[in-house]
């Protein structure tokens, strides 16, 4: 008798037709074997062994860099239940079209079958699932970045608990690339690209496309958050959990070197970009990290902005499209110290200043988690950490002020949903562009936004001890075209605000958008701000979120009846607030 898995492996072998088929086991071993895999395919080269030890860098299909979002699709039955936000296409005629290119896909290569555990091997609340792909790269990747063979397949036995993913490089020509999630069958199939979020289906197709189905069907929440613990004097650790789009610093402030540790004030990393979460026993949403290792943004990393990265990079590190040194080590704008002569960009080509920047903007390093000296003594804890806030944020140039906390769940929710943020190099397509990207969640909610909205606040009415809800804006720019606050390290003051708020502490102001730190209220001791930098980085301009809430009604529009009453009464109460606060101004 054979098990589900063989059956699905079987009838993927047929279709694709590979050469061979190979189960992966996860070892040290397997891995050094992909390594020589992909050291032989040519695009992939060992970095200085001194170092970087056991270090290589990867360069990716120039055409193939980033996340492809148009051609990413719900296959949903009926286009409603994807939603207004999402692509869609009908199951069926996805399967004929996206079919037909897997047909033969295979033909000379290895057809790997990789199991997989997203979360702690023995946690309640992990998941597993099978990638079967056609690139040693996107194995080697799966091993940093999940729990990867023995476990997982022991976890599966003969069970059809798990989650099938079938990824091909295909040809790699865009016209002809894929990233299809079904959620009612709970299926992956990505054709056509070898990236990151495309390919690596464990992370933003699993992680959170299906899993966020899964989520709103079993009572749970999957989101696109990294998970902190804040430590205050005493030793004391306060858990965050902190939604912000793609590029826009979840990494960094999961990661920061506080700014505050000789007062006692320390951040653990737990995770950088995904949250699985429960209610547990204690009545507080229990918060795991599905994912192993880091997948990260280099461009902006450097000794100053983020030493506990910088640390962990020297060993067992993937890069991905960084530019590389005469001594081959990898560099990329903002890694500290001048552009070293010599230089060959991500291309493989001499680098020329004139002809852009020698990393790709979204060049990434793939990492194990546990390198990090900042990772969390509870990082692998199976019942995950008790969350006490939830924190949103985006890059508002002008908009939104540092940081200021919703008035309580339901307008924290409604919060979220209004959530915008400039577009970076995360995704394919222009960058800098203002959109609207509710919980962050934009390109990877795998159903309709408008019921995500909704589960969102049914969630609240069932947890006794829900998380405050916050929002942050590290990005806002003065007169001059500089950002107002300098970020990073300096963030964990913003982090003890919202700690002291949790508290029932720290001095506030209420404004129509919610409370904001009173003057006083953020600890600044040694940093060189002005009175006028920080009322402007605090400031709620009436005519800004005027326009504002123009834009959001228009949003919402998109979603018709489907949009929950408690979204749209949130939106008519802040209107309100305001036309009073300008009564008063009158
Ligand atoms: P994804 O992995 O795409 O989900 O990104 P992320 O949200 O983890 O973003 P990450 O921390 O990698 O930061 C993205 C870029 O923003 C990097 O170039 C950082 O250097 C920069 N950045 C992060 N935090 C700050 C900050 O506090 N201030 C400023 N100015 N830039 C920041
Ligand atoms: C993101 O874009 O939010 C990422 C990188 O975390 S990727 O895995 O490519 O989605
Ligand atoms: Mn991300």
């Amino acid at each position: 008798m054979s098990t589900p898995l063989e059956r699905w492996v079987d009838e993927t072998a047929k279709l694709t037709k590979p050469d061979r088929v190979v189960f992966c086991d996860g070892s040290e071993a397997e891995y050094q074997g992909m390594i020589a895999e992909m050291l032989r395919g040519g695009d992939s080269y060992a970095l200085n062994d001194k170092s970087y030890a056991n270090c290589y860098l990867h360069r990716s299909n120039a055409n193939d860099v980033a996340r492809t979002e148009h051609l990413t699709f719900i296959c949903a039955p009926t286009k409603d239940d994807a939603g207004p936000t999402n692509n869609w296409m009908d199951p069926e005629a996805a399967k004929r079209k996206v079919g037909a290119l897997f047909d033969g896909a295979m033909r000379k290569r290895t057809m790997y079958v990789v199991p997989y555990i997203m979360g702690p091997v023995k946690s309640p609340i992990s998941k597993v699932g099978v990638e079967v792909t056609d690139s040693a790269y996107v194995v080697a990747s799966m091993r940093i970045m999940s729990r990867m063979g023995k476990a997982a397949m022991e976890r599966i036995g003969s069970s059809s608990d798990f989650v099938p993913g079938l990824h091909s490089l295909g040809d790699l020509d865009p016209t002809r690339r894929y990233i299809l999630h079904f959620p009612q069958e709970k299926l992956i199939w990505s054709v056509g690209s070898g990236y990151g979020g495309n390919a690596l289906l464990g992370k933003k197709c699993l992680a959170l496309r299906i899993a966020s189905v899964m989520a709103r069907e079993q009572g749970w929440m999957a989101e696109h958050m990294l998970i902190l613990g804040l430590e205050s004097p005493g030793g004391k650790v306060t858990y965050m959990g902190a939604a912000f789009p793609s590029a826009c610093g979840k990494t960094n402030l999961a990661m920061m070197v506080s700014a505050l540790e000789s007062q006692g004030y320390k951040v653990w990393t737990v995770g950088d970009d995904i949250a699985w979460m429960q209610i547990a026993p204690d009545g507080y949403l229990h918060a795991i990290n599905p994912e192993a290792g880091f997948f990260g943004v280099a461009p902006g990393t450097g000794m100053k902005t983020n030493p506990n990265v910088m640390g962990a990079l020297r060993k067992n590190t993937l890069f991905t499209n960084v530019a590389m040194t005469p001594e081959r080590e990898p560099w990329w704008e903002g890694i500290g110290g001048e552009a070293p002569t010599g230089l060959i960009n991500w291309k493989g080509e001499k680098w020329d200043p004139s002809k852009g920047p020698a990393a790709h903007p979204n060049s990434r390093y793939t990492v194990p988690a546990r390198q990090s000296p900042s990772i969390s003594p509870k990082w692998e804890a199976p019942e995950g950490v008790p969350i006490s806030a939830f924190i949103f944020g985006g890059r508002r140039t002008r908009l939104a002020p540092l940081v200021y906390e919703s008035l309580d769940w339901q307008h924290g929710v409604f919060v979220g949903a209004t959530m915008a943020s400039e577009t970076t190099a995360a995704a394919t397509g222009d960058v800098g562009i203002t959109r609207r990207d509710p919980m962050a969640m934009l390109p990877f909610c795998g159903y309709n936004m408008a019921d995500y909205f909704g589960h969102w606040l049914e969630m609240g009415k069932k947890i006794p001890k829900p998380p405050k809800i916050f929002h942050v804006n590290w990005f806002r720019k003065g007169a001059d075209g500089k950002f107002l606050w300098p970020g990073y390290g300096e963030n964990v003051r913003v982090l003890k605000w919202i700690l002291e708020r949790v508290e029932g502490q720290g001095a506030a102001q209420e404004t129509p958008i919610g409370y904001v730190p009173a003057m006083n209220g953020l600890t600044l001791d040694g940093l060189k701000i002005s009175d006028e930098v920080l009322n402007e980085l605090l400031r709620v301009n009436p005519q800004d979120w005027e326009s504002e809430i123009g834009d959001t009604k228009d949003f919402f529009a998109k979603f018709g009846n489907r949009l929950p009453r408690e979204i749209r009464e949130e939106h008519e109460e802040l209107a309100r607030r305001f036309s009073r606060v300008a009564g008063v101004a009158r």
